[in-house]
């Protein structure tokens, strides 16, 4: 069966092209700097929002019906399958990324889940191979099942801890089945709704003795993917425990979790947490834990998750620059955490939303990878902190003084400072990105 029949294939064609079914800036074999756009932007598509979703909200029922969803049971996730591999092969992204709940249906039993998934991860194999598709990371969904209801690997019930081992022993297995390059560890249900029956220390200590458990068990059976946590910080729960880089960076160090885990950044996770997606980013570099990204947008004027397929080219440049300054992503990639609006109904909606997030990335990378290459940033901020080059600056950052000699220095010293040229800078990189070929 075939579902998207408006295209054989996503071709590139470059950005004079007026076909809303063709790449303008993507061209996977360009190169950019040492790499191909392919090689740096390692796009991955999302299963859950992809093949899944309805489009259902708080206010009304799913308007999105793709043919491939009219099945039940094990037919329902094979029918799934075949139209995901079509679309994933269609788009030309080398990745993609599920949980377990958005490959087989929910069902009550572990064993039946568990059986269905024995069933279905060598139809998923299979079509990898044939496309050339390998898979980012998977993740077992600890939020959706009313078991969670009050958390998973946090709940206060220890035999929900034991059932979340379970569900996440199978997806390391069946990771280092697929080969995934990591394994996301998002805590949707991993936080309180009330201070007042929560003992906060308690369930975070029980948080890091599942972390170990799980990197036990990954040594055990040879799973070689990068751990990564995805901070959000509110959405389901009203506090959620890593609310965000630096909450989960603290979190890490404390449990002597820093050597096994890296950070998946989600844009809107960020902006919801009160944070640019740059700043999150720059954080994780900052402290070596950059690893993956789930690339979206949210809307401004929306206080929640709206996961928009990313088309801001100033947010996409920004945070490609700091892509290229962690030296690109590692193990990890650019995953549209992304759905079409609920009123995008057309299975060729969905290409259009990747398109222009691929796009919108490329765009930025190319962008990026110009502002560094003339160190138009760099430069800039080089100057800032020129006053550590030397004499007491040195001093300072040499370890070579001390608080007599530093109050002796202030007293004999008028202060100058110089500007930030924040404008300035601004109409830079405006500049860079209108003037990108
Ligand atoms: C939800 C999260 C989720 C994770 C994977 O807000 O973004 O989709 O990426 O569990
Ligand atoms: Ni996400
Ligand atoms: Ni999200």
């Amino acid at each position: 069966m075939t579902y998207f029949t408006d295209v054989s294939h996503i071709p590139f064609e470059g950005r004079s092209s007026a076909n809303p079914l063709a790449f303008k800036y993507y061209d996977e074999t360009e190169k950019v700097g040492d790499k191909t756009m392919k090689e740096w932007l390692r796009y991955s598509v999302a299963y859950w929002h992809t093949f899944n979703e309805g489009g259902a909200d708080p206010f009304g029922a799913a308007t999105i019906n793709h043919k491939w969803n009219h099945y039940s049971g094990i037919d329902q996730a094979k029918a799934r399958a075949e139209a995901a591999f079509e679309f994933i092969d269609k788009i030309g992204a080398p990745f993609f990324c599920f949980h377990d709940v958005d490959v087989v249906s929910q069902t009550d039993s572990l064993q039946a889940f568990n059986k269905e998934l024995d069933e279905i991860v060598p139809v998923l194999h299979s079509y990898m191979k044939d496309t050339n598709t390998e898979l980012l990371w998977n993740t077992a969904n600890l939020f959706i099942d009313p078991r969670f209801l009050h958390g998973a690997a946090t709940s206060s019930n220890a035999d929900v801890f034991a059932y979340s081992a379970a569900k996440v022993k199978k997806q390391l297995e069946i990771g280092k089945e697929l080969g995934a390059k990591n394994y996301v560890f998002w805590g949707g249900r991993e936080g309180y709704e009330s201070l007042l029956n929560t003992d906060m220390g308690f369930e975070l200590d029980n948080l890091a003795r599942f972390y170990h458990m799980a990197i036990d068990y990954a040594k055990e059976i040879g799973f070689e993917g990068q751990f990564l946590i995805e901070p959000k910080p509110k959405e389901p729960t009203k506090h959620q425990y890593d609310y965000d880089v630096a909450s989960a960076f603290a979190f890490l160090q404390k449990y002597d979790l820093t050597d096994h885990f890296k950070i998946n950044i989600e844009a809107n996770h960020a902006t919801l947490a009160g944070h640019s997606f740059e700043h999150e980013l720059h954080y994780a570099r900052a402290n070596n834990m950059l690893g993956s990204v789930d690339a979206n947008q949210g809307d401004l004027l929306l206080g929640w998750d709206t996961d928009e397929f990313p088309t801001d080219i100033y947010a996409a440049t920004l945070s490609m620059y700091e892509i290229l300054k962690n030296g690109g992503l590692g193990n990890g990639g650019l995953n549209f955490d992304a759905k079409v609006r609920r009123t995008s109904i057309d299975p060729s909606d969905l290409l259009h939303g990747h398109i222009v997030g691929m796009d919108t990335f490329a765009y930025g990378l190319k962008v990026a990878h110009r502002l560094l290459e003339d160190r138009a940033l760099e430069s800039i901020i080089e100057n800032r902190y020129s006053s550590f080059k030397e004499g007491i600056g040195q001093d300072i950052v040499t370890n070579n003084t001390d608080f007599h000699k530093l109050a002796d220095y202030a007293h004999q010293t008028e202060i100058t400072n110089i500007s930030g040229r924040q404008e300035m800078i601004r109409g830079i990189i405006n500049q860079y990105i209108l003037e990108t070929n």
